[in-house]
């Protein structure tokens, strides 16, 4: 089967025809749609399903019990209105690269892994990689549960909608212990590949992130009648905020982005009592990262306290670095006649199983260089590339 017919097959879930972005969030309907079409096409293949309990599902080619698996997969669930190829791709291409090891009458002789892991992005309860952190026990179930999307929405509700007993959330040693190796195949999400003109890439580290919350608090007053200067205005300090954050990142060579934001009441005429907004911070080394928090932390201290509001910065979710597996990494280079490697500033469920297996990642092309947007695109030529790629070192690792 070529990439495009199974590609077409998923292309239209949950896709905005207004933006052309996906609205993939974990555990609702297009998402669930995804999961559903995954395992048809694992059954279809006489691959053995089997679900952790976390939200992550897993199809196994040949007896997982045998240990020392070589898993691949990825994520289905998106950003809002993200790019179609951010999560599916490392899941379709391993189904076709499945397709590809035994038109070529190949047999492996350690158990082959497709994993699809839940809300990898985090766009629906807040934490990235929730399903491989849960997995891994680096999350554990109470602060997972205690969970709420921005309906209000529980983890526990959506679990048991879709089946599963909120109970059994937690890490999984038993199924962690059967996996030999890591190797998740990954829509490139910048513009090495495009420069370096190579169709794949090759990962050597990701860099060092995290997420944190912003709340200004002031004054919710009337728009009209309130002096200007008796004003204590929240989007004052956070406006504020904003341009501090992005110069304090542009001084360090590093990558600060506010791009969501809650405002209450959120109305015209009403100076906002409360601005809440997230901090995406990101560098190349965990100190910068450290240290760009804390100068717009300062920053936004400073001008709270000009302003006559307040401003709390709470962590929510902080990865170090992740330098993957270099034996693993550069055996995968030469196989693939020595293709580029690069690091990268996109988290993935590959950097949580970096703790715990040697891991690697292979980067497909992606011509706009730009995701987490409609814009993020791939060919189906550099897609079939990575299909090839991912079946020979399937082939390399696992027959
Ligand atoms: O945010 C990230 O880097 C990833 O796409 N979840
Ligand atoms: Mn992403
Ligand atoms: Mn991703
Ligand atoms: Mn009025």
């Amino acid at each position: 089967m070529i990439f495009r017919e199974l590609w077409d097959e998923i292309a239209p879930i949950g896709r905005d025809p207004e933006t052309g972005g996906y609205l993939r969030y974990a555990w609702t309907e297009p998402e669930l749609e995804l999961r559903s079409w995954f395992r048809s096409q694992a059954l279809a293949r006489g691959l053995t399903l089997e679900e952790d309990g976390n939200g992550n599902i897993f199809a196994w080619w040949g007896d997982p019990s045998a240990g020392d698996a070589v898993l691949t997969g990825s994520h289905f669930d998106s950003v809002p209105h993200g790019g179609a190829y951010d999560g599916p791709l490392g899941i379709v291409t391993a189904l076709l690269a499945i397709d590809d090891l035994r038109a070529r009458g190949k047999t492996p002789s350690r158990p082959i892994g497709i994993a699809a892991f839940a809300e990898e992005e985090g766009s629906r309860f807040g934490l990235a990689c929730l399903g491989s952190r849960l997995l891994t026990g680096a999350v554990t179930p109470e602060r997972a549960l205690a969970l709420t999307d921005r309906d209000g929405h529980t983890l526990a509700e959506s679990l048991l909608k879709s089946g599963h007993d909120p109970a059994t959330l937690g890490p999984r040693p038993e199924l962690l212990g059967r996996i030999g190796c890591f190797v998740e195949l990954h829509v490139e999400q910048g513009r090495a590949l495009i420069e370096g003109e190579c169709p794949v890439g090759v990962a050597s580290a990701i860099w060092p992130h995290g997420r944190w919350r912003l709340d200004f608090t002031g004054e919710g007053n009337h728009a009209g009648t309130t002096l200007m200067s008796d004003r204590h205005d929240p989007m004052l300090t956070f406006a504020f905020t904003v341009l501090a954050a992005n110069k304090e990142a542009r001084l360090r060579d590093a990558h600060a982005t506010i791009g969501r934001v809650e405002v209450a009441p959120n109305a015209t005429n009403a100076i906002p009592r409360e601005v809440r907004a997230w901090l995406d911070a990101r560098a190349g080394e965990s100190e910068v990262v450290d240290a760009l928090v804390a100068a717009v932390t300062a920053k936004a201290h400073e001008r709270a306290t000009r302003d006559g509001t307040r401003v709390a910065v709470t962590p929510e979710s902080v990865s170090g670095a992740t330098e993957f597996d270099v034996v693993l990494r550069d055996r995968i280079a030469a196989l693939l006649d020595d293709a580029p490697i690069l690091p990268t500033g996109a988290g993935h469920d590959a950097g949580v199983l970096s703790g715990h297996v040697p891991t690697a990642m292979l980067f497909v092309r992606n011509p706009t260089g730009i995701s987490h947007s409609p814009a993020e695109s791939a060919t189906d030529a550099d897609c079939e590339a990575g299909v090839v790629s991912l079946s020979d070192v399937l082939a390399d690792l696992a027959c």
